[in-house]
């Protein structure tokens, strides 16, 4: 490592907000030097609690995630705080982008309070890697918690909250929002449900229809665990402090059941064979010159040529050429 690479790391680590910032630019754009900085930081990574909350765009993430963050910074340890709120950058919630932005200032001129968003969607190596590695960095800086929020909508943000240790999904009454319209996918990866909006009429609706899937689900989750369902009013604070418990209460469960190792050896297996892939995919379009992707499959659609072969022909290739000589 160069000497400012050192020193961003050291600057970092005393937890500089503008380090943290520099560093995550790095990563997060694959600026040279990002994978030495990731290897670096990786030896102080594993000390944080990264809580994942996804829903509805609407639904109320940023206020709780806000809420959230009050907490940790108030209650007793007085917590460092780092937020990774993941874009939606669909047309549809576009308006509401610029509204994260201007709600999550309120946190300026608290330190301990780090906020990033990331709009990186279609960006290298993926939205759900520039979001891991994020987290990664706010990690080795030392933030107790590390929450990432994302719009419940694809598999982009399933992969996005696998990297967390809690998962939150957020559901709110009416607007067609009922657990039926929500994609099962979606469902099965919370750990804690929340219905937000509960000043709203419905709310008791939702409950119980998260109930009965609940009590129809075709097979318990591996970690045996049910999870809860805390009620919120998240832009008046209510139900906040019931919601840190019910995140205190998964992870001493997942502590108590010996599931915390398990777990990281899960998420690690899948980050893994992303990792893997990504890597080969470079090396293999390392090559192919720019265009030859798109003449493949000119010469496939005009069935000039097999994809089946080319692939093969393709791969052995480039395992010819990354052999150590
Ligand atoms: N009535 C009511 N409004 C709420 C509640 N929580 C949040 N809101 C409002 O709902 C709107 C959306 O809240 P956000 O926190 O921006 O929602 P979000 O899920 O982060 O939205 P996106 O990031 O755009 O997907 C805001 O106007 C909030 O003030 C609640 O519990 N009750
Ligand atoms: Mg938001």
């Amino acid at each position: 490592l160069d000497t400012e690479s050192q020193s961003l790391i050291a600057r970092l680590r005393s937890g500089e907000p503008r380090a943290l910032a520099r560093a995550i630019s790095t990563v997060e754009n694959r600026q040279p030097g990002w994978t030495e900085l990731l290897k670096a930081l990786f030896p102080h990574t594993g000390k944080a609690r990264v809580i994942g909350l996804t829903g509805a765009p609407g639904s109320g993430k940023s206020t709780l995630v806000d809420q959230l963050a009050k907490h940790y910074r108030k209650k007793k340890e007085n917590q460092t705080v780092g937020i990774i709120a993941v874009d939606p950058t669909s047309p549809y919630t576009g308006g509401a982008i610029l509204g994260d932005r201007i709600r999550m200032q309120d946190h300026h001129g608290d330190p301990g309070i780090f906020i990033r968003s990331m709009a990186t969607r279609g960006s290298l190596g993926g939205l759900a890697r520039a979001t891991a590695d994020a987290a990664t960095v706010l990690d080795a800086s030392g933030r107790d918690v590390v929450m990432i929020e994302t719009v419940g909508v694809g598999q982009d943000e399933i992969d996005i909250v696998r990297l967390a240790d809690v998962t939150i999904v957020i559901l709110v009454p009416g607007m067609g929002d009922d657990v039926q319209t929500i994609k099962a996918g979606i469902m099965e990866i919370a750990d804690i449900f929340v219905i937000n909006k509960s000043d709203r009429d419905g709310a008791e609706r939702v409950e119980r229809e998260i109930r009965t899937m609940q009590s129809l689900a075709m097979r318990t989750r591996d970690d045996r665990w049910t999870p809860t369902i805390v009620k919120t009013v998240a832009s008046e604070g209510v139900g906040t402090e019931e919601l840190a418990t019910s995140i205190a209460d998964y992870e001493a469960y997942l502590k108590k059941e010996n599931l915390v190792f398990k777990k990281n050896v899960e998420n690690w297996q899948e980050r893994l064979v992303e990792m893997l892939r990504d890597a080969m995919l470079e090396k293999a379009r390392a090559h192919m010159d720019g265009g030859s992707l798109e003449r493949y499959a000119a010469e496939i659609a005009e069935h000039k040529r097999d994809p089946y072969s080319l692939v093969e022909e393709l791969v052995e290739e480039t395992a010819r050429a990354v052999k150590p000589t």
